[in-house]
């Protein structure tokens, strides 16, 4: 895996999430529901849930610091309530968003508080985030101590789809005591139908069909090739649909992302492309070689990576075309090779 950054924590995050593609563990099985149908009922306890509770948004806007999820605070609208002052009802604060997963139109919601002023991950990217997961009913079931990796392409599919429309921090600060603190990183809220979640799926904490909130910050992402390729994982998406699961040209086991010889045609797909590597001391030193770059259309930067002896490395990559075909040489298995 090309990660730079440190993976030590992610396992509690990501040994939950996946247990949602799993029928095993201590799960039963029962058939799951039809997922449009879900989907409608989702949405009435959504809204329900928008109608009925509110966030301490006067606080927030007057933080003498950059708020963080703990900040955040969603409380409930007793009947016969009055809305409390400085706060606003979450129906007049979220955002609604559609998606298709599954062939099914889905909706999901955002209460987007600070968008975040560095770069938007893609949808197949490792995010460096704190987050605090919750049910309906404002039971926690998860949260980071100290902001852990979590892969998107093994997270639940609202994951994947929300963190696209944030920006990590601009940057970080070490303080004295080691710790780091980032600066105007994305902070939100989603609140995802469970459909996007586990659906019939459950978790520790998380019985099946259970629509789920989470707030988090998003610090910072590193883009993933899952299969170190050079091809980066959102690459693999051929039809665009947000799931890289369902692309896989040469039809054998393995998806695109994960397929190190993508038309399967004996030649792995790092020796169908060509590349120049570039390569700097430092990761400001390459930024700056990097912007000096004009790529053609059938050209990309990878990701900077640093390399064991601290120097810094990106490559400029080439998606060969031999024959001409529009198809490029490593999803095209009828190409003349012209390797060795
Ligand atoms: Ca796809
Ligand atoms: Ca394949
Ligand atoms: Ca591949
Ligand atoms: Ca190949």
């Amino acid at each position: 895996m090309r990660i730079n950054l440190n993976t030590s924590i992610v396992f509690l995050f990501v040994l939950l999430v996946v247990t949602c593609s799993k029928d095993d563990d201590e799960t039963t099985a029962t058939p799951p529901r039809d997922r449009a149908e879900q989907q409608a009922s989702d949405l009435d306890t959504l809204q329900n849930y928008f109608n009925t509770h509110y966030y301490n948004s006067g606080a927030l806007a007057n933080l003498p610091t950059y708020p963080t999820i703990n900040d955040i605070e969603i409380s409930k609208l007793e009947e016969g309530q009055t809305l409390p002052e400085n706060t606003t009802l979450l129906a007049d604060a979220v955002q609604e968003k559609t998606t298709v997963y599954k062939d099914v139109d889905y909706k999901y919601y955002l209460l987007k508080l600070k968008e975040g002023q560095g770069d938007q991950p893609h949808f197949t990217d490792q995010v460096r985030v704190n987050y605090e997961g919750s049910l309906m009913n404002g039971n926690n079931f998860d949260s980071s101590v100290n902001p852990v990796d979590v892969d998107l392409v093994s997270s639940i599919s609202g994951w994947s789809r929300v963190m696209p429309q944030f920006r990590t921090a601009s940057g970080y600060t070490t303080n004295n005591n080691g710790t780091v603190t980032f600066e105007n990183y994305g902070l939100g809220v989603m609140f995802l139908p469970s459909g996007l979640s586990y659906f019939n799926n459950s978790a520790t904490g998380i019985p099946s069909y259970s629509c789920l909130v989470f707030k988090f910050e998003l610090h910072q992402y590193q883009v993933m090739d899952h299969d170190n390729d050079f091809i980066p994982s959102y690459m693999e998406d051929r039809n665009n649909n947000m799931d890289v699961s369902d692309d896989n040209t040469d039809d054998d086991r393995f998806s695109n992302f994960a397929d190190t010889d993508d038309d399967g045609d004996g030649y792995k797909t790092f020796r169908e492309i060509t590349y120049i590597t570039y390569s700097q001391p430092t990761r400001e030193a390459l930024e700056i070689e990097l912007q000096g770059l004009s790529p053609a259309a059938n050209q990309f930067i990878t990701a900077i990576e640093m390399e064991e002896d601290g120097s810094f490395s990106a490559k400029l990559v080439t998606l060969e075309d031999t024959n001409g075909n529009g198809i490029p040489n490593y999803l095209d298995s009828d190409d003349a090779q012209t390797l060795n």
